[in-house]
């Protein structure tokens, strides 16, 4: 029968499944503007995760696509249930195997987006040192003076048999040499492992697992995993150290210590978050992604007569920033400019209908912004040569340091000219929360150690009495399979309900203020009453907000301080402290997990773990890296378990310690307490 003559059956369109917004999103102003994107008619990620479903070997970790003979799916199966496991690809690689090859692939990803962040700050800092550009300086000299020993940089020089400070300039130039070096160095190993405490920096030499440069361990993983070389899972995992040793104690550190040698190093602020941010009246501009080598020159633009002088003239009352992700977590720390949400939210901004541009640089980014800039004025500007998207309503002005202001005034004058443009009737959501942000392991020395006695010593002395139950590091992103933020609230919470103080970077920074979590006041309302009296004695709160993703290596640091300080035990693996990452989507954070395990902490994410496929490698990973490394991964998708696995840990480690019965002490002090309330 000829093709033409055949009979169509003309399909009715399926409905699209849109999301229920109240169980997406335990946040109001985002449940608030999935429906008005609903009623729009734009979509979101949270109505394509509805339709969308997760393939369910994948989730296992099982699926591997490394050579053309695949893709090769492992599916879990009764028999391997039962203990025997007979699975095999086409060339015979196990599920351990390709399991370990997924996880390695998503390490080196991680580990490369933070290192190359990192590369491109040590080449704007190698500008400044060269003197190459007018719109950047060094900013905090102190702070170049205390990393440049750890860089094998000296900063005295003798001269006629006296020591005198050597120039800045000189000191400078040789920092950004030998940072640049660490990328691709030929020989030797990274200098900055050697800021570890000693017991680790041994443990990883004994092992074999130092990185040699930054570069060259991503590399590595990308040749072992090919079709056909490591088929070892232990040694696969080995080579994931090095990678992920070589991002937090290298890549990360580097791009957080030259940041702030050139931007300042962050110290507490007041600021606010949430979409209730944008303001109307007002031209407002998102800054997304993770670098903020550009938005650094944004602020300064939008800040300038020039600018506002601008705005007004366009009928505006000034300019509003606001940060989506961690470049607006950078321009938080640095700046007090305020977040306007979260990972999940990034759509949402640009459905208020208010904002003029969004910015982007790299990582984070949903290619479906340009969709919804599509049903809006919005401009939406890529900044950087290797992030470009393929829509035609895209605009792409590429930064350049050299001319790095002129580049973010035109960013900002093309936001200012397009406040006329408005198109849909303005709804910004009114929700926002007050937040102290800021914090690092200098201001945390001094806010924790007093005036006179600036160093971590009363924080320990408040975790050995057992008013501080220990320390907990929750980090992370949001994951549109999850209910937005649910997690990451009710574990923070449930960690300073127990006295457990909680330093955060990324989306769960942006979270834990959006709920209120990073104001002082917190501490009477959620806290334990350990907790409570510290924060209420020092006037922090009970959340510590420490950055972008790459500051988790100011987490590492913090952690070092710990041990430095005494009478916690002499490493990282010792302390009463456990890491988490409640709604994970990113291999960044595989990448930052890694080195948490691998740097001695129990490190729990939410969700899922792609090794429950093959059962062999996720009991290597979750029970026997703890003999190796003293620390290891685990999973756990329910956020009261999940705090509470960290607890667990963290009085397994005051027991070690000896220092459990000074908590209990603190148990009955609480219950005197309640006594006396009740009377
Ligand atoms: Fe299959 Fe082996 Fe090729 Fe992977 S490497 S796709 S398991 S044949
Ligand atoms: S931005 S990596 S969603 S934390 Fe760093 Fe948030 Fe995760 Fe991106």
């Amino acid at each position: 029968m000829a093709e033409e003559t055949k009979e169509k059956v003309v399909k009715a369109p399926k409905e699209k499944k849109l999301a229920d917004p109240v169980a997406a999103s335990m946040d109001l102003a985002t449940q608030i503007m999935i429906k008005r994107a609903q009623e729009l008619g734009v979509e979101t990620v949270f109505d394509r995760a509805e339709s969308m479903k997760p393939c369910n070997i994948g989730i296992q970790g099982t699926c591997c696509k490394n050579c053309a003979m695949g893709p090769c799916r492992l599916p879990l199966t009764k028999s391997v249930e039962e203990g025997s496991d007979e699975r095999k690809g086409l060339c015979g690689a196990t599920a351990n195997t390709i399991a370990a090859r997924n996880f390695a692939r998503m390490v080196a990803a991680g580990a490369s987006a933070h290192s190359d962040h990192g590369r491109g700050v040590a080449e704007v800092f190698m500008s400044v040192a060269k003197k190459e550009t007018n719109d950047y300086k060094i900013k905090d000299p102190q702070k170049l003076i205390a990393i440049a020993p750890y860089l094998d940089v000296a900063t005295t020089v003798e001269v006629d048999g006296k020591t005198v400070d050597r120039n800045l300039d000189e000191i400078a130039l040789e920092v950004a040499e030998n940072a640049l070096n660490e990328w691709g160095k030929p020989s030797g190993e990274l200098r900055y492992l050697r800021r570890a405490p000693q017991p680790l920096y041994e443990r990883w030499k004994k092992l074999g697992v130092l990185p040699r440069n930054i570069d060259r361990e991503t590399v590595e993983i990308m040749h072992r995993t090919h079709m056909g070389v490591d088929q070892d899972y232990k040694n696969l995992v080995k080579q994931c150290t090095r990678c992920a040793l070589g991002d937090g104690w290298g890549g990360s550190m580097l791009a957080t210590d030259l940041q702030d040698v050139m931007f300042g190093t962050p110290y507490p602020l007041q600021s606010e978050a949430n979409l209730g941010i944008m303001k109307q009246d007002h031209v407002n501009i998102i800054i997304h992604g993770h670098e903020p080598i550009l938005s650094e020159m944004i602020v300064a633009a939008a800040q300038s007569k020039e600018m506002i002088d601008h705005a007004k003239s366009v009928g505006a009352k000034g300019i509003q920033l606001g940060g989506i992700c961690c470049t607006g977590n950078e321009m938080l720390q640095r700046h007090g400019v305020p977040p306007a949400g979260t990972f999940l939210q990034q759509e949402l901004a640009i459905i208020t209908g208010a904002c003029e541009a969004m910015v982007v640089d790299v990582q984070c980014i949903f290619q479906n912004l340009a969709n919804v800039a599509k049903c809006f004025h919005t401009k939406l500007i890529t900044t950087h040569p290797i992030a470009k998207m393929e829509q035609d309503n895209v605009v792409h002005i590429e930064f350049d340091e050299h001319h790095a202001m002129e580049d973010a005034k035109r960013i900002v004058k093309m936001a200012v000219d397009n406040f006329k443009n408005r198109r849909a009737e303005v709804m910004i959501p009114r929700q926002k929360a007050t937040q102290i942000a800021g914090f690092g392991v200098e201001s945390i020395k001094y806010h924790l150690g007093g005036t006179f006695r600036g160093d971590y010593y009363t924080l320990n002395d408040n975790i050995i009495n057992g008013r501080i139950r220990g320390i907990a590091g929750v980090v992370g992103c949001n994951n549109a399979r999850t209910r937005h933020n649910e997690a990451h609230i009710t574990i923070v919470k449930e960690l300073i309900k127990n006295d457990v103080i909680v330093l955060t970077t990324g989306c769960n920074g942006i979270a834990c203020a959006m709920e209120g979590l990073l104001s002082p006041e917190t501490a009477a309302v959620f806290c334990g009453p350990g907790l409570a009296e510290v924060c209420e004695t020092v006037g922090i709160p009970p959340v510590l907000h420490l950055g972008s993703c790459v500051d988790n290596s100011r987490i590492l640091l913090a952690a070092t301080e710990v041990v430095k300080a005494g009478g916690l035990g002499k490493d990282i693996c010792d302390l009463p402290a456990a890491g988490s990452a409640p709604e994970w989507m990113s291999e960044k954070a595989i990448s930052i997990g890694h080195y948490f395990v691998t740097s001695g902490v129990y490190t729990v994410f939410g969700l899922h773990l792609p090794m429950s496929g093959a059962p062999v490698f996720q009991d290597y990973m979750y029970n026997e890296l703890e003999k190796i490394y003293g620390g290891m991964w685990d999973c756990e998708a329910d956020p009261i378990k999940h705090a509470h696995k960290m607890i667990a840990h963290i009085d397994k480690k005051r027991k070690a310690l000896g220092i459990d019965k000074a908590r209990d002490r603190v148990l009955m002090d609480m219950a005197d307490r309640q006594k006396l309330e009740a009377m």
